[in-house]
């Protein structure tokens, strides 16, 4: 039964790229599980397919990311951006991520592509140059883009937003979108100053047929990210600047722009196309990328994280398009957050499992991890990796179940047959015969649904349906008992068996595209060299009177005592955290403010007469407030320190003059006075006594 002929007949070409990870720290295994496992996966299958692939990575070493992290380590941003280039390569490719090219956004040929770029839309008259008021840092002397400003997310009310997008919920924001901003330098309240800047005008582009029809593809990809696109087309899209008036990144090439570079988001992903240069070039193929890029039978595909849809989904996109002469892509496979021991991961707080430590604790095993991840991959929500469950996952099913599975039948072929693969009698016991054909049935199954799961990019299940295949190898040894059997039926025990050998060649074929460094091993036990996925469509892989290799054990066990180290690890940052905040849990007292300063607050006595959460907004309350003189509807991020019912009644102290604000659709029209830190709680500020609702607060 040939399930994929289709697919291997038109081979085709294609340009894969996983995101590139900024260069401030090591890789984790989230960033493992959001994008870089999946893509390498669907790379592998694509190439066992025989399609023509490049699969594209680098460091992006531009951004405040790079210069906040230089300032924290007390180096350069040059530096900073050497040391983890190299161990995040050095990682990478230790655990079988295997990219054709893994560039730099530092290089020469970036610089220059992303000037190139941006001269071409320039020169187009796309940007629109806009002067506009951006938050300052008057302490530090700065402007404060993307993620040198952090404030409360409008969207979903996460305390620690950034200027360019909450990490939380995954949106795109402006500074300017921000609530309470504050800057990440010195945690000042920042002001706003006048700067030129050069914007694409995202809300124009929205409108433009070729958009437009660019979109329709949206229907074919993931839920999330439609989802996600869907949200920010219908609130229609803003303006964005594409440069900035930092000092670190490309220099914008243009001669009114001293002191600005490209925004690290109109930069970083132009990486694909650069690292896609240098690649043909070192293979002495100039201009070869341009096929790959420029040709419309190419097909682009973009792995993410969550918190990078939109600047892969819309923002490079139109980027492309109205650059004219590049592909669009045709798929942006983007997963979820992966969690740490019910904690978000965080390379600042060091909450983290590293893969340069994971390769350096357990060494030999990156297929391990990379089982354990595929099969907890965040691909529709997040999901959560425990050490418990790590070790669980290994020892009952990698070691329990396949390996079990492999080493049986490469133990029982060398005892029986010295490890020459027997014959293939036809059977005759009807128990037999019909456990033969189970197993055909089961593994038939199992490989086109894992066919269809990875082409789908549902990588999770294929790997389960991988493991399935595994599975019926087992019940078909226990239905039929070969190790008993052979004492009084050894024709039986040489089909048995032949079949056995065809289930591991099987496993070996399909394990290359999850588990590169078993497939090896499993090869060399079955001493099968070639790998083509068109054997899987074949009833027989290694022939009768082959010889087969050395049994060897695949995996070992995952101890208790290697996961009770990792644990310790983990809590000992846990407790070195919970102490920190102790020790400066105050924040420091602004700088002075003039009494006039003061006196542009209103505040007043309220009265919460309603108060209900908002949908898809863990933090957010939804508060009807009266103000004596009139009812407000006024949203608050407290959700996680009151529940609705205890609120109504209540008076409180309201900011009755700020600027009312949009949060998840609904007019905010005024903010509550709250009093706490960071990290604990949140009580409200109101009068103690009871006082009419509306009286001045002074
Ligand atoms: N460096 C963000 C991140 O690491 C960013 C991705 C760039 S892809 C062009 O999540
Ligand atoms: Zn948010």
């Amino acid at each position: 039964m040939p399930y994929f002929c289709s697919l291997m007949t038109d081979s085709k070409r294609y340009l894969v790229t996983a995101a590139l990870p900024y260069a401030n720290g090591p890789v984790h295994i989230g960033h493992l599980a959001g994008c870089y496992l999946p893509a390498d996966i669907y790379v592998r299958y694509l190439k066992a397919l025989g399609h023509d692939v490049v699969f594209i990575c680098g460091s992006d070493e531009h951004g405040v990311p790079i210069t906040i992290k230089a300032k924290k380590e007390g180096i350069t941003p040059q530096q900073v951006v050497d040391k983890y280039h190299g161990i995040m390569q050095d990682a990478f490719k230790n655990f079988g991520i295997e990219f054709s090219y893994y560039g730099r956004t530092s290089s020469e040929t970036h610089h220059h592509t992303a000037q190139e770029f941006f001269k071409n839309l320039y020169d187009k008259g796309v940007f629109k140059e806009e002067i506009t008021r951006q938050y300052f840092d008057e302490e530090a002397n700065q402007f404060l883009a993307d993620r040198y400003i952090t404030g409360t997310c409008p969207r979903c009310g996460n305390p620690n937003a950034y200027g360019d997008q909450c990490e939380k919920c995954g949106t795109s924001l402006s500074p300017t979108d921000l609530i309470n901003p504050r800057s990440a330098l010195s945690g000042n309240v920042p002001v706003l100053k006048e700067t030129k800047n050069w914007f694409l005008p995202m809300g124009e582009i929205q409108g433009s047929a070729d958009f437009q029809d660019y979109i329709k593809r949206f229907e074919n990809w993931k839920s999330n990210i439609k989802g996600q696109c869907a949200s920010w087309l219908n609130d229609g899209l803003q303006s964005r600047a594409m440069t900035r008036d930092l000092d670190w990144g490309v220099p914008v090439p243009l001669p009114d722009a001293e002191g600005k570079v490209l925004y690290v988001w109109f930069d970083a992903p132009i990486g694909y196309i650069s690292a896609t240069k240098e690649y043909f070039a070192q293979n002495g193929n100039p201009d070869a990328w341009k096929n790959y890029w420029q040709n419309e039978e190419t097909s682009l595909v973009h792995f993410i994280g969550k918190d990078n849809i939109v600047f892969h989904a819309i923002i490079f996109p139109m980027m492309l398009m109205t650059h004219g002469e590049y592909n669009l892509p045709v798929n942006v496979p983007a997963n979820e957050f992966l969690n740490l021991e019910g904690d978000k991961i965080s390379t600042s707080r060091n909450w983290a499992v590293w893969l340069h430590e994971y390769l350096n604790d357990f060494p030999g095993r990156q297929d391990e991890l990379r089982y354990v991840l595929s099969s907890i991959s965040p691909e529709t929500k997040d999901s959560e990796f425990t050490w418990k469950d790590y070790q669980t996952r290994v020892n009952s099913e990698l070691v329990s179940i396949f390996g079990n599975f492999v080493n049986r039948v490469a133990v029982l072929a060398q005892k029986y047959y010295s490890g020459v693969v027997p014959e293939n009698p036809a059977l005759k016991d009807e128990k037999l015969l019909t456990a033969k054909a189970n197993l055909d049935r089961d593994v038939d199954a199992s490989i086109q649904k894992m066919n269809d799961l990875l082409s789908q990019v549902k990588l999770r299940d294929a790997q389960s349906e991988w493991m399935n295949i595994a599975r019926a190898g087992n019940k078909f040894l226990a239905e039929t008992e070969p190790w008993k059997l052979v004492k009084t039926d050894e024709e039986s025990v040489k089909a048995i068996m032949f079949a056995a050998i065809q289930v591991c060649a099987k496993l070996a074929v399909s394990a290359q595209v999850f588990l590169p460094h078993t497939a090896k091993k499993l090869a060399a036990i079955l001493n099968l060299e070639n790998f083509s996925w068109h054997l899987l469509n074949q009833a027989e892989i290694i022939a009768t009177g082959a010889n087969l290799g050395v049994a060897e054990i695949l995996y070992k066990p995952v101890e208790d005592v290697e996961i009770e180290q990792q644990l310790n690890r983990l809590s000992s940052i846990k407790a070195a955290q919970v102490e920190q905040p102790k020790a400066s849990s105050l924040q420091e007292v602004k700088s002075d403010i003039a009494y006039e300063d003061f006196e542009k607050i209103d505040l007043r006595v309220g009265k919460v007469l309603e108060a209900e959460r908002v949908p898809k907004a863990d933090k957010l309350l939804k508060l009807t407030v009266d103000l004596g003189f009139e009812k407000r509807t006024i949203l608050s991020g407290i959700a996680e320190y009151y529940k609705p019912e205890e609120l109504v009644g209540k008076l409180v102290t309201v900011v009755a003059n700020l600027a009312p604000r949009k949060i998840r659709g609904i007019e905010s029209q005024g903010m509550l006075l709250m009093a706490g830190n960071d990290f604990g709680k949140l009580f409200n500020v109101g009068p103690e006594n009871d006082i009419e609702p509306g009286s001045v607060v002074k």
